[in-house]
């Protein structure tokens, strides 16, 4: 590949990732066991306009079955609870795709309702913990991510480039 391009690609995916502004919040649901719907609120940046990434990691007690227990977000399926876990803590982790980050983001963003839906089997939550990357509406301060795993990668493959050649 033309070394030049591959520079390129390699700064400017640097600049991208670090300029990414990132927030996390925890709450501590601590639900009855229940079989009713359990909601929590998560609350997000005033001045985000556009969430790029998001992981939330939910601590659920009693998941029985997989793909039984749906999970949203401001009323947007992201995905299910794990199952087989009878009578055990286990944490699920879920990160949506961008379509539906699209369609999250589209909701009204002052904050982030999070749901599950038992649907009759008995569970339990315990905590939420939500990691988001955004895009904000001003020129505030913002919270610097450390340089992505991506870019790294990137960087390297271009110093390796470069030896190659050289010693070849
Ligand atoms: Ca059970
Ligand atoms: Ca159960």
């Amino acid at each position: 590949m033309n070394k030049t391009i591959l520079l390129i690609l390699c700064l400017f995916g640097s600049i991208v990732c670090v300029n990414g502004e990132s927030y996390s919040d925890t709450v501590n649901v601590n639900s009855a066991y229940t079989n009713s719907p359990i909601s929590w609120v998560h609350t997000i940046p005033s001045n985000c306009t556009n969430i790029t990434s998001l992981t939330i990691k939910i601590k659920a007690y009693d998941v029985d079955n997989s793909d039984y227990i749906p999970v949203s977000i401001n009323g947007i399926q992201i995905g299910y609870l794990n199952g087989g876990h009878n009578n055990q803590w286990d944490t699920t982790t879920l990160t949506p795709d961008s379509d539906t980050l699209k369609q999250i983001s589209d909701t009204n963003l002052s904050s982030l309702t999070v749901e599950v839906n038992p649907g009759g089997e008995y569970m339990e939550i315990d905590t939420s913990e939500l990691t988001i990357e955004y895009e904000s509406d001003d020129g505030g301060t913002p919270v610097k991510t450390p340089i992505p795993f991506i870019a790294i990668i990137l960087t390297i493959a271009f110093m390796s480039s470069i030896i190659y050649y050289k010693i070849k």
